[in-house]
């Protein structure tokens, strides 16, 4: 038994540049400082604590209902840029992958903390590809904590241990470890080192890839 749960941004589509371009934006109309590489930070962090992030000292000017006003002006933003979504923005060996996946009989989930996930899967065109979504609406509580990857697991009828975990955030491959799962960690070492196996892309991941993680899993 096994089963493979996926990130949605960073690890099948692009829509991390997206929320970056949101979020600039917010930022340079408030006048906070904000560049890429403060971005890097916010991979992977649910929408309220993404612009805690953002505002850092920031914060304490702003009350809670203008951070909500920030949170729904930056999300109408992304809204707007992510309507332009195609097949075509699936990330290079994603739909590859998925579709081996199929063909070996093993279920894949996206556990995405964006409210958004639906919408882009659908925009993806990989519903059919996929047994179950689960997105940051459906949990309490945030990645690194696993609640989002323990719902997925549970969807796609798999115990945690059998469950691999793909990754572009350091807060998500820290949930997916807390969860009991193999991870593999896409990009930056810095970022997502703490997973078991490290790739540059989607495209280096292959199903015995996973049937090997999985039997590692098993001899620990
Ligand atoms: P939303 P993932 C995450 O998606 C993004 O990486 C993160 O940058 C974003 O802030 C978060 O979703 C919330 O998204 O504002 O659309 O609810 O990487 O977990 O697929
Ligand atoms: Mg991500």
């Amino acid at each position: 038994m096994a089963g493979v749960i996926f990130d949605l941004d960073g690890v099948l589509v692009d829509s991390a540049e997206f929320h970056y371009r949101a979020w600039q934006a917010l930022a340079d109309r408030i006048g906070v400082p904000f560049d890429r590489q403060a971005n890097e930070a916010l991979r992977g962090v649910d929408r309220m604590n993404s612009l805690l992030l953002l505002l850092g000292p920031h914060a304490v000017r702003f009350s809670e209902a203008e951070k909500e006003a920030f949170c729904a002006e930056k999300n109408a933003q992304y809204v707007l840029l992510i309507a332009d979504i195609t097949p075509a923005g699936l990330l290079p060996g994603a739909g590859e992958l998925l579709t081996a996946l199929r063909a070996a009989g093993i279920p894949a989930a996206v556990a995405s903390s964006s409210k958004n996930a639906r919408p882009v899967v659908a925009s993806l065109g990989i519903e059919s590809l996929l047994t179950a979504i689960v997105d940051g609406s459906e949990v309490k509580r945030a990645k690194p904590d696993p609640e989002l990857f323990l719902l997925a697991a549970a969807r796609l009828g798999q115990a945690p241990a059998q469950c691999v975990v793909v990754e572009d955030a350091q807060a998500g491959v820290e949930a997916g470890l807390a969860g009991g799962m193999r991870v593999i960690g896409i990009g930056d070492p810095a970022r997502v080192g703490a997973a078991q196996r490290v790739v540059h892309g989607t495209d280096e991941i292959s199903v015995a890839m996973i049937r090997g993680l999985l039997e590692d899993g098993v001899t620990v």
